[in-house]
């Protein structure tokens, strides 16, 4: 993996830049679709490619190996094959998914056992068999096996969660040094930065992860629920401690001036299911702030959906039309809404790396954020 940082902004810490893997090129700042279970929900890879564009999504490794399974996906020949999707794909490590979603887990030294959300199996995960379930699924990007702690979190816990994640990010540097690459490309292992909302634990644990010396780095435990402050605040101590030649990754974030705020502290990258799920959900987010698509308000009014026209859903509908889509509960108007909503969000992200390269990027940015906090 290279990264060239192309400029930083004079006014702030953003940055722009390319990452060049084997799948292609990824113009930073960057906003990775989520395709948790090697779908992103809704769109088709050919209009996710044509229309949205992203140079890279990402898929789930606690999703993918309870379905459709390790030997499905090898037989297959990995998730790219698998999903017919050629760009550059980023795998999480199920270091979030274990807690979110599975019951009955129990963390150890060794690893963290838990029962499937989908059957109710038990299942075992550690630092080596997430290493070699990521080498199964042959995404560019892999992620070191982590805890993201709860938010709040006393400060004991957190900081042996934080030390038991630095002992996991070795096994994993270790063990994959053992376990070959299986589909002819490279893969690069981030590891992730946690701590909590603790400054003393995040400069640690920034601290180590720098040393570890990996082509990029990730920034976990945060958007948790923890006021944006007090994660702008974690942001801007890590960013500070990280190689300034490696790309950064934060974990998770977020809503529209979440990203903005972060690219602005020095991230070049992010994944949310915000985008695709409140799409679901009928909830528009536009330049202008965000919409409820299922409010009567929209009943007749024929305007299109978006007149800055991302994608080609947004000029093509109008607002009455999704809204009765989303009234009669028609699969089409979760589609569309998702369609516009990850087209806002990679405009997002490209338009902050124009101004960024213009030299314009904080004066745009708190223009964007004033007008992206209403509710329309
Ligand atoms: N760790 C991992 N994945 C994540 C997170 C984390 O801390 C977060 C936190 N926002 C989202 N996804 N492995």
């Amino acid at each position: 993996m290279k990264f060239e940082l192309l400029h930083t902004d004079a006014g702030s810490r953003a940055r722009a830049g390319k990452i060049t893997l084997d799948h292609g090129v990824i113009e930073t700042p960057i906003f990775m679709p989520v395709g948790t279970v090697a779908s992103v929900k809704g769109v088709h890879q050919r209009e996710l490619a044509d229309e949205i564009n992203p140079d890279i999504i990402l898929g789930n490794t606690y999703h993918l190996y309870l379905r459709p399974k390790m030997e499905i996906l090898k037989q297959a020949g990995g998730l790219h094959k698998f999903m017919n999707w050629d760009r550059n794909i980023l795998t999480d490590s199920g270091g979030f998914q274990v807690y979110s979603l599975s019951s009955n887990r129990k963390i150890k030294e060794e690893g963290v056992k838990f029962k499937s959300h989908i059957d109710g199996s038990y299942h075992f995960f550690s630092p080596e068999s997430v290493m070699e379930i990521q080498r199964t699924i042959g995404a560019d990007i892999i992620m070191a096996f982590d805890e993201c702690t709860p938010y709040p979190c006393d400060y004991r816990y957190a900081k042996r969660s934080m030390h038991r994640t630095h002992r996991w990010l070795d096994r994993c540097v270790e063990h994959l040094t053992k376990v070959p690459e299986m589909y002819g490309y490279s893969q690069t292992l981030f590891p992730i930065v946690q701590g909590s909302t603790f400054k003393d634990l995040r400069q640690q644990s920034a601290e180590y992860i720098a040393n570890i010396g990996a082509d990029g780095n990730a920034i976990g435990g945060l958007s948790v629920g923890e006021p944006a402050e007090e994660m702008y605040a974690m942001t801007e101590l890590v960013t500070d401690i990280l190689p300034k030649d490696k790309p950064r990754y934060l974990m998770g974030v977020g809503t529209p001036i979440n990203i903005l705020e972060n690219i602005a502290l020095g991230v070049d990258m992010f994944d949310c299911v915000m985008p695709t799920r409140n799409a679901r959900n009928g909830m528009l987010f536009t330049a202008n702030g965000s919409i409820n698509m299922k409010n009567k308000k929209w009943e007749n009014d024929f305007s299109p959906i978006d007149e800055n026209a991302y994608t080609w859903v947004d000029t093509a509908y109008s607002k009455a039309y999704l809204r009765h889509l989303f009234a009669a509960n028609e699969s089409l108007g979760k589609q569309i809404a998702t369609i516009h909503n990850l087209g806002f969000y990679l405009w997002l992200v490209r338009e902050a790396r124009r101004q960024i390269l213009a030299g314009t990027f904080t004066e745009w940015k708190n223009k964007m954020v004033k007008q992206m906090d209403n509710r329309l």
